[in-house]
């Protein structure tokens, strides 16, 4: 098996290494699946490189990893390759009320070309979780893609549509079914060998489908969505990348339930290019937008030239993506002091304890 069809770009490294590169297909709670040259193999973290000095970051699903290739059992991961992009979210779930613990960064998927934020276009369809889904992915470094799945469930779907494109700024839109094919032709552009492209949507949105129908074989477990909410199941439990005869490689991705901003900074100026050509106009440097005069911002809504929405919906995240920064450098700065902490309780009970065997 040569990594090249996995999308390694070989030319970037080099051959002298002692290691053996290898890309992450799946990620089972501390256990890699891996592709290598040799073909699938699985790994754990070397301890020393995760662990103990904290200086590479964890892979993911589609990051690229140098490993010790073992060829009787488990090989070792020693090092994450730099990525070209990731999609990294704050993931909310499972919190209590103190929303100082639910500031966790999670890795979703690494190195992909396209992002496809899927929403199907019946119950599922919803404008704000686009925006997050938009500002998200274009933070990731790749292209995102909105595709709305189920066309073959609604008559006429233009009103969705169009107000899916006021607000995908820059962002191509498709009308797909995945049960009848209509629209998956007009993907092709995105489905070139060696790209990869991940699927991102809530349970329910027909992903996995697509997956299955790109493969034209059934790859990834579907279940139908519940009768009574039309909610999904969250059949896929797991990140998974899946190489199609075509050389292409797809991440499928469990449906998420939280979209927790992150770093933005770029994401925010790409996904809300309407109201940023506004800001810096005021009359004022330090104008707050609220009641001073000369607003540009006030001016354009009354003109009618940003929807209020839209302006709502970037201060929305924006806030939230500033009180994430805050609290994470303070988190990143706490877990670095117990880190210190902890090493320093080790050094101490191993001093004492060679005291007391001197003693003896
Ligand atoms: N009518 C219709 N149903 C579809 C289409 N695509 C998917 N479905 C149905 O939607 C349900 C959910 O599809 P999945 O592909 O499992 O959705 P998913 O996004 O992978 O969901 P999770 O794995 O839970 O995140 C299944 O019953 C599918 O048969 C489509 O194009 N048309
Ligand atoms: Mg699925």
């Amino acid at each position: 098996m040569n990594l090249k069809d996995y999308g390694f770009p070989a030319q970037n490294y080099s051959i002298d290494t002692e290691g053996t590169y290898a890309r992450v297909t799946a990620v089972h709670k501390g256990n890699y699946s891996l592709v290598t040259e040799y073909g699938e193999c699985t790994a754990k973290l070397k301890s020393s490189v995760y662990f103990n000095n904290c200086t590479e970051e964890f892979p993911t699903t589609g990051d690229f990893v140098e490993i010790q290739y073992n060829t009787e059992g488990e090989s070792l991961i020693i090092k994450t390759l730099k990525r070209k992009s990731k999609f990294a979210r704050n993931d909310l779930s499972g919190h209590g009320s103190e929303y100082v613990k639910t500031i966790k960064e999670q890795t979703v998927a690494a190195n992909f070309d396209y992002v496809f934020i899927m929403q199907s276009l019946n119950h599922d369809l919803n404008l704000k979780r686009l925006e997050r889904y938009l500002t998200l992915s274009w933070q990731s470094g790749a292209v995102p893609v909105v595709v709305l799945t189920k066309s073959d469930l609604i008559e006429d779907y233009s009103a969705q549509l169009a107000s899916v494109k006021q607000i995908a700024i820059g962002v191509d839109v498709h009308a797909i079914s995945a049960k009848t094919g209509y629209g998956i032709d007009g993907l092709a552009d995105y489905f070139k060998k060696g790209k990869t492209v991940v699927f991102l949507g809530s349970s329910g949105a027909g992903k996995s489908s697509l997956v299955n129908a790109l493969a034209g074989q059934k790859v990834m477990s579907v279940k139908e969505i519940r009768e009574d909410d039309s909610k999904g199941r969250h059949t896929t439990t797991h990140r998974q990348l899946i190489r199609l005869d075509s050389g292409v490689m797809v991440i499928d991705t469990p449906g998420m339930r939280e979209l927790g901003m992150w770093n933005v900074s770029e994401g925010l100026r790409e996904s809300f290019s309407d109201v940023k050509q506004f800001l810096g106009r005021c009359k004022f440097s330090d104008c707050k937008h609220q009641s001073e005069p000369g607003c540009a911002i006030k001016m354009a809504i009354e003109d009618g030239n940003l929807a209020y929405e839209r302006w709502e919906s970037y201060l929305t995240l924006k806030k939230e993506a500033a009180f994430v920064d805050d609290k994470a450098t303070y988190l990143r700065s706490k877990d670095h002091q117990q880190i210190t902490m902890k090493v320093w309780e080790r050094q101490k009970s191993k001093e004492t304890r060679r005291t007391n065997d001197d003693k003896h």
